[in-house]
């Protein structure tokens, strides 16, 4: 087992790199940062120097997923543990390395082909303050026992899945038993740190990424996002209301890319008693449909 200590960075391709820039700093309140990269710019959400790469293409999903561990020991450990499991997985060069701000990582791919990368070392701007893209309240809610937040990924096979992302560190298990328009769905939930999900899949998705779901700190945060989101008719796949598992008070709608943001406040830290639902608390209400999220929860 490797041990990755949360999900640092996350890489999405994105047709309109103009309409990601308004949304991502007034919907949600990111910071945009500009290192003079044609390609590509980088959005933050505290003092590292992104949590997010947003490269200019034709996908409009993500592109690769970034699992922290501690130090460069435990690159060299993970990269022993991926071998010995049959796993391919390839030191990338100094340059990519360079390249994603960090002194040094693996790449390798999860079993549905997701572009994955373990890192250790990222760089931390503590003489660039976060500067929230609008005004906040509060902050969001990252750190080293939190992470950027939760993604919803593809799995082509479920159980190869649960396999990988054990390896990497994670525990999780089903969490709930939910109605889709295809049948029963039984997606799994994944921990590596105190945020009670890192990572998630059982819902059948096309894209790589489902969704994202990112934290604030304060309520107000969360209330003005809805405000924006709602002021712009922006589409909203399931209306507020509070998770079972987690017990964050969310809501789902689209980006510019067409995958949903969850955005959210108030999830309790992770527990490792495993537990199932087969609705949540309140709320969550379906509105958009057809945006990969058409479940009863
Ligand atoms: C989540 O974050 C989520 O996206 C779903 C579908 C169910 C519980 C928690
Ligand atoms: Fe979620």
């Amino acid at each position: 087992m490797i041990g990755v200590t949360e999900l640092g960075y996350v890489g999405l391709e994105v047709a309109d790199p103009a309409a990601w820039k308004d949304y991502a700093t007034q919907c949600v309140g990111m910071e945009i940062l500009d290192d003079g990269e044609s390609d590509r710019f980088y959005l933050r959400m505290d003092n590292w120097h992104h949590r997010f790469v947003v490269h200019t293409g034709q996908r409009d999903d993500m592109v690769y997923m970034g699992w922290r561990v501690p130090d460069a020991q435990a690159l060299e450990r993970a990269e022993r543990v991926l071998k010995e499991a049959g796993i391919d997985c390839r030191v990338a060069t100094p340059e990519e390395a360079a390249e994603r701000h960090v002194l040094g990582l693996l790449k390798l791919h999860d079993p549905s082909g997701i572009p994955t990368e373990i890192f250790w070392g990222p760089r931390v701007d503590m003489h660039l303050p976060f500067h929230p893209g609008r005004r906040m309240h509060g902050r969001f809610l990252t750190g080293e026992r939190q992470g950027l937040g939760h993604c919803l990924i593809q799995a082509k096979d479920p159980v190869a899945t649960y396999k990988f992302y054990s390896l990497l560190g994670l525990k999780g298990a089903i969490e709930y038993h939910l109605q889709t328009p295809m049948g029963l769905a039984k997606p799994v939930f994944m921990h590596c740190n105190d945020r009670q999900h890192s990572v998630a899949f059982g819902i059948p998705s096309d894209k790589m990424l489902n969704h994202m779901m990112l934290e604030y700190t304060e309520l107000n945060d969360l209330g003005f996002s809805h405000d924006i989101v709602r002021k712009r008719g922006i589409p909203v796949a399931l209306q507020l209301g509070k998770h079972s598992n987690d017990q964050a008070l969310t809501f789902y709608s689209a980006t510019p890319s067409g995958w949903l943001m969850e955005l959210g406040w108030g999830a309790v830290p992770s527990n490792d008693n495993q537990q199932y639902h087969l609705l949540d608390v309140f709320g969550h209400g379906p509105e958009a449909t057809g945006m990969g999220l058409d479940v009863e929860l």
